[in-house]
């Protein structure tokens, strides 16, 4: 039995929700509320399962697996009839290329407590915690469009650029549709990328995103 630990405004918990769903794996969710008491996810009990104090984490038979891209890889490995990976080892490589410049370059630095790190302890004020914000995501967002580009060729998105690796949904959609929502939720003005709003579009009209997204989940406030 699959418990996933996780929260419906978090991003990294999307990601991990959409994989489930696209696998069609049958899961349970367990609500850890980041905010309340200052946040769930400090709690002694939350620590023995992840000593991280982050969500998501996966319990799988009392296997317990934190760290979304490391769950997403196990899930992959353990189900691989339905793939998020192209079957090429190139192609594998770029798409974890994709993956890692939004889970490792991007998200991290808009994380909540970096964001609450800047306000409590460097005192900066919300305009400049915006400013902060959007300027990580302006740089991640940019490159991640170079390389949809390049991997098209000639300045052109791969394929139609349906999605991030062409006509074939893959793990880097899994990464970007998460990190768009919450652009969208902190005023990020998503139409200076219409290539990734175009990406987002088709994915969101997929049941196994609709069905992850935060406002769908049995937590959402
Ligand atoms: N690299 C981790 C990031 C996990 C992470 O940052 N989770 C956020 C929610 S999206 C969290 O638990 N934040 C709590 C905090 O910042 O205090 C992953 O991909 O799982």
């Amino acid at each position: 039995m699959i418990t996933l630990y996780g929260y419906w405004r978090s991003t990294a918990a999307c990601r991990v929700r959409i994989a489930l769903n696209y696998k069609q794996i049958s899961y349970s969710q367990a609500s850890v509320h980041l905010l309340k008491d200052g946040g769930e996810h400090h709690t002694p009990e939350y620590k023995t399962l992840n000593p991280q104090s982050l969500v998501p984490t996966l319990l799988d038979d009392g296997f317990a697996i934190g760290q979304s891209m490391a769950i997403l890889e196990y899930l992959e490995e353990k189900y691989p009839e339905t793939s998020l990976l192209p079957s090429d080892m190139e192609s594998r490589a770029k798409i974890r290329q994709l993956c890692q410049l939004i889970t490792c370059d991007v998200h991290p630095l808009n994380n909540l407590r970096v964001l609450q790190y800047l306000s409590e302890k460097v005192e900066i004020n919300d305009e400049q915690k915006q400013d902060w914000y959007h300027h990580w995501l302006r740089t991640g967002f940019k490159a991640y469009v170079a390389l949809l580009k390049q991997a098209g060729g000639k300045g052109e998105l791969v394929s139609n650029g349906e999605y991030s690796s062409g006509k074939e949904l893959s793990m880097a959609d899994v990464c970007l549709i998460p990190q768009i929502y919450n652009a969208t939720r902190f005023n990020f003005p998503m139409e200076e990328f219409p290539e990734l709003m175009a990406i987002n579009n088709n994915c969101l009209k997929l049941e196994y995103f609709q069905n992850a997204m935060p406002e769908n989940q049995p937590d959402a406030e």
